[in-house]
Parts: structure tokens; C-alpha cells; sequence
């Protein structure tokens, strides 16, 4: 029976191995330009007529908690490198930024980048163009068209200017039909990232647009965008490419609409309207209230993310990078500090919980319902919103979406967490300058000083070149406590060793998944939450048995030395969690 046991265990093992295997779909990312969260009819918008999209979204989950960046560069520096733009560079994307196009390449997809680039301070700079950030083929601007004028690159070679803004919808998606058809290896995934110009100013529409919708010219920029993404989505369908690909629409920053912004702007065509609709978000592009980061987002894949969904957990283009690794089978960099988290199972219904926060780009951050912003947090210039107090601001996003009331003076403990938390993710990153070398971490460790009982109770770091080992020990017995990365990243062994003489219930829980060391009985292994828990001698040989206590007679028996011992699932603390609780009961306390 013990025998069957054991070859039952290794045999889930086996599977365990093989249900991680990478599901490798293609994948199709249509980012528009400064698009905002309620332009499209299936985010409140009353005017424009937005079937395609309404459609999309039927066909898989809307989100209503994304948050891309608040302007154009950060944003895509962000979406590609997995790092929040204070890190990744923005406008100014270094060249040694890896994005996730040139590890997804290594590991065997095609990638194609059409459209707006704007992180290579919109010149042509080719170590920081497309080909060498990881794209195969590239058509598109490098840069903005704030002057009525687009200057185009095919992979690195200039490819001529245009001034008919009008056209560009239709360019680029003829472009990237014409990738889908004509340059993609069908013995190949691929990952076509499209970035469109439009509703970035100047804005225009084609001829069989322009004048055809209820809301101006804006309105006919947005359904000429409907219409063109379906043509892009049959397209899909024709190539018999719609089962197997995962379809992520998304906008890069909020609408504008702000006086200061499109009452100025000169050199849109005659009459038309320059307003997009945040529906009740506050302010717009350039701003750190909602307006400027959270945008819409639709994401399909038959079969696999759950259809007319509607899903508020917190989501972000910078989660892309390691959710793509874990789907599309290839390793998130480690020699520099990634924001994102792996949002798999929230995608594919799993899970219906994201983030545990988002932060604001030098501004503030959202933890859960509360979202704090600083006095002096930043806002681009057109969003400077007058009627603001540089104070310390927080809201409660359940219960005032618009960010209306500000409740910090009734809750200074959470502004001051909240304040905390900033400070760790605005901690330098080592990694940055030298990214061969590790970067170190430091931690900051809490146990529960007050318990029922008195006692020694501590957590010690030892930091090793690889590897870091926290070593708690409780004179009572029953304790807990919290390990919190607040600076640099995990290395790649995290281990726990609990100095205890019977541990008999241990629970580690890393972001939202907890993890039971406890004693379980011969099948343990079997359980999905199960962390592996050995027991060692003060040397650190492996003992048998259950607990570090041995009999030296009827009535006697004596402490063993020696510790428990539990590394800590990389795959958890890769999603960019930076919290490890732990709870422990000792079968000998006193
Ligand atoms: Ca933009």
C-alpha cells in the first residue's frame, strides 16, 4: 500500500509537470492612443456606435479595474518591459530595457509591432527601434503626430511621411492583415502588437467616416477604430486563427478632455470636436486620478477566458510581461526589478482576484478600495487639475469612483501604509546600472509582538549571493509574522527555517495563494496547496521521523537540534508579491 502511495505520488507529480506546460497561444494586443474609458458604448458611452467591440467584449471579459500608464511614452514602456515607468524609461526607453517581444522571440514566436512606437524619443535611434527590441517586423511612426505629420519606418529603413491622419486607421490595420496573411510563419505563434495613432491629435477619420456619427468627429475616429479592429478580427477568423488566439484591447492613457488641453490645440480639421469621455472617472490624460490610468479592456480567447464576463479586479498593462511568460513558456527577467504580476488565472477564470496594488507614476497608489495620492503628485501640465489642495488625498473607490471626497484625515493609519508602500516601490533599482550584477534586497521583518504569551519571538535574515534564509524562533510555540521585501528583489532560493521541536501547523501565505507546511499524512504531496516542509539536524542532514524530539525513556525524552525547512515557491514570488506571512504552532509549546 505505501509502495502504491508513492507511485501514485510521483505519478500526480508527473502530471503537476506536465499541466504547466505553456498553452502558447498567439496573441493579438490593439492599443489605441488616448482613448478613453468610456469612448466605447460597452463603458457607458451614449453616442458612438462601437458594435465590434461591444461584440468582443461578449465573446470574452470586459475589466473595469485596468490601468495602462497616463500619457503615451510611459505607457508603452511599461506594456513592454513589465516595469513601471520610473524604471523603464518612458520616452527615453533605454536600450538595455528587455521587453517581453525579445524573450517570447527566443522562445520560438514570430513578433510584430505596427504602429506608434514612442520610446525611442521618437527618432531613429536603432538599437532602440523595434527590430532591436525584440520585434521581427515592424511598419509604423516612431513617434506622435501633435503636428499633423507622420513620418513612417519599416523596420529600420525610413518608409516615407504622410498628413492624411485620416488614413491611418486603415493603414495600419491593412499593415497588420498584410502580416497576418503574407509575413507570418505558420509553423510560428505570433505576438502582433498594434498600436494605433488614433485618437491621439491631430485627430482625423477617412472620407466614409468623417460626418457619420453622433459625436463629432472624435465619435467618427472612435467607430472608424471599431469597424477597422473588426475587419482586423475576421481576418483572425479567415485565417481559422480565432480558436487558438488571446485578443487584448486596451488604450494607452485617458481622453482628453480638459479645456486647458483641447481648447488650445491648434490644427484639427475645421469643427471638430476634441473631447473623449472618461464616463465618471475624474479629470483625464496626464492625470493620476482615474481618468488618466484606468482605461478599458477586453480580452478573448475561445475556450479559455470566460465569455460575457465583467471582472473589477485590479489588472495592468505592466502584468503583461510575466503573464506572457507563463503562457507563452519563457523565464521573466531576474537581474532587475519587475512591477508586473502573472494574471493567467485571472484571465482564464481561475481566479477572479488581481493586484493586491497599483501604483501611480509619482503620485500615489491604490491598495485594494483605498487610493492615496501625495501633495505634490504629479500631473502633466494640460491635467493640472486648479481646484486641488496639495494635500495628502484618499479615496474610497468602492463608494466614490469619481474621487470626490477626500477621507485622509479620517484615516491617517492607511495613508500612512499607503505612504509606506510607496516608498518601497519607488526604492532604486540596483539592477538598473549594472544589470548583470544581483541587486541586493533588504527586508523588513514583523512578528506579532503581542501574543497571549510572553517569550522570545524573532525572524532573522541571513542574505546570501543567492539566496536568503529567514530564520524564526518562538520560545512559546504558537506565532506568527511577516516578511516584507522593501527593497531590490527576492533572490532565487527564499528559504524559512522554523527552529521548533514539533512544528505541527505551518502556513505561509505569499500574494494571494497560502501555502500549509503542516503535517498532512502520507499523501500531503497530493494537496495542491502543500509546501514541501523538511525536517534537519543543526548540520542541516535531513532527519526521518516527525518531530525533533527524541525518547530517552518511558516518562523522558529530549530536544534533537535542529529546524524545519521550506524554500518558497519562486513561481509565487515571480508574480511581484513582496509580502510572505507566516503562522506556526509547535506540537511541544508550552
Ligand atoms: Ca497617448
Amino acid at each position: 500500500m505505501k509502495v502504491l502511495a508513492l507511485i501514485l505520488s510521483a505519478c500526480l507529480g508527473v502530471i503537476a509537470v506536465l499541466g504547466a506546460e505553456p498553452l502558447r497561444p498567439n496573441i493579438l494586443i490593439i492599443f489605441t492612443d488616448d482613448q478613453g474609458y468610456a469612448d466605447l458604448a460597452c463603458y457607458g458611452n451614449k453616442k458612438n456606435k462601437t458594435p465590434r467591440l461591444d461584440q468582443l467584449a461578449k465573446e470574452g471579459t470586459r475589466f473595469t479595474s485596468f490601468y495602462s500608464q497616463t500619457v503615451c511614452g510611459p505607457s508603452r514602456s511599461a506594456l513592454l518591459t513589465g516595469r513601471q515607468p520610473i524604471r523603464s524609461g518612458g520616452w527615453g526607453m533605454p536600450a538595455d530595457e528587455i521587453t517581453w517581444a525579445e524573450l517570447v522571440r527566443k522562445a520560438g514566436y514570430q513578433t510584430a509591432c505596427i504602429g506608434k512606437w514612442d520610446v525611442s524619443n521618437r527618432k531613429a535611434i536603432i538599437p532602440r527601434m523595434p527590430n532591436a527590441q525584440g520585434f521581427d517586423y515592424y511598419f509604423g511612426a516612431l513617434g506622435a503626430n501633435d503636428n499633423g505629420t507622420v513620418k513612417f519606418h519599416e523596420n529600420n529603413e525610413a518608409a516615407g511621411t504622410t498628413r492624411d491622419m485620416g488614413s491611418l486607421t486603415r493603414l495600419y490595420t491593412d499593415k497588420s492583415i498584410d502580416f497576418l496573411k503574407n509575413k507570418r510563419d505558420p509553423g510560428k505563434p505570433f505576438i502582433l502588437y498594434v498600436a494605433h495613432t488614433m485618437m491621439h491629435t491631430i485627430i482625423d477619420a477617412s472620407p466614409k467616416f468623417r460626418g457619420t456619427s453622433k459625436g463629432g468627429l472624435y465619435g467618427d475616429v472612435v467607430e472608424e477604430f471599431d469597424y477597422e479592429t473588426g475587419r482586423l478580427l475576421d481576418t483572425l477568423d479567415e485565417l481559422k486563427l480565432f480558436k487558438n488566439t488571446l485578443v487584448i484591447y486596451t488604450s494607452d492613457n485617458g481622453p482628453w478632455n480638459q479645456d486647458k488641453y483641447t481648447k488650445h490645440k491648434q490644427g484639427h480639421p475645421k469643427d471638430a470636436i476634441f473631447w473623449g469621455e472618461a464616463g465618471p472617472l475624474r479629470n483625464g490624460k496626464g492625470s493620476p486620478y482615474e481618468a488618466g490610468y484606468r482605461l478599458p479592456c477586453i480580452v478573448r480567447w475561445p475556450g479559455k477566458v470566460p465569455v460575457e464576463r465583467v471582472n473589477d479586479a485590479i489588472f495592468a498593462t505592466i502584468d503583461f510581461m510575466p503573464t506572457f511568460a507563463n503562457l507563452c513558456g519563457f523565464e521573466v527577467p531576474e537581474d532587475r526589478r519587475i512591477d508586473g504580476m502573472d494574471q493567467t488565472d485571472l484571465l482564464l477564470g481561475k481566479r477572479e482576484t488581481g493586484r493586491e496594488y497599483f501604483y501611480f507614476n509619482r503620485a500615489g497608489v491604490r491598495k485594494g478600495k483605498w487610493k492615496y495620492l501625495k501633495p505634490d503628485a504629479h500631473f502633466h501640465g494640460y491635467a493640472v487639475d486648479d481646484s486641488r489642495k496639495k494635500v495628502d488625498e484618499l479615496y474610497d473607490l468602492e463608494a466614490d469612483l469619481g474621487e470626490r471626497t477626500n477621507l485622509a484625515d479620517q484615516h491617517p493609519k492607511i495613508v500612512a501604509g499607503l505612504k509606506q508602500l510607496m516608498i518601497g516601490i519607488e526604492s532604486k533599482n540596483p539592477g538598473k546600472k549594472n544589470a548583470v550584477k544581483v541587486p541586493g534586497a533588504k527586508f523588513q521583518l514583523d512578528y506579532k509582538k503581542k501574543g497571549p504569551h510572553d517569550g522570545l519571538r524573532q525572524i532573522k535574515a541571513t542574505l546570501g549571493k543567492d539566496s536568503v534564509v529567514f530564520d524564526v524562533t518562538d520560545q512559546f510555540g504558537i506565532g506568527g509574522g511577516a516578511i516584507s521585501l522593501i527593497e531590490g528583489q527576492w533572490p532565487p532560493k527564499v528559504l524559512l527555517r522554523i527552529h521548533l521541536a514539533g512544528l505541527e501547523g505551518f502556513g505561509v501565505t505569499v500574494g494571494d495563494q497560502t501555502f500549509s507546511g503542516s503535517y498532512h499524512g502520507e499523501n500531503s504531496r497530493s494537496r495542491k496547496d502543500h509546501l514541501q516542509t523538511r525536517m534537519l539536524d543543526a548540520e542541516g542532514n535531513p532527519l526521518k521521523g516527525r518531530y525533533l524530539v527524541e525518547s530517552t525513556g518511558p516518562n523522558s525524552s529530549k530536544r534533537i537540534a535542529g529546524y524545519y525547512e521550506a524554500e518558497v515557491p519562486q513561481s509565487v514570488l515571480k508574480t511581484g508579491t513582496r509580502k510572505i506571512d507566516l503562522r506556526w504552532v509547535d506540537f511541544y509549546r508550552r
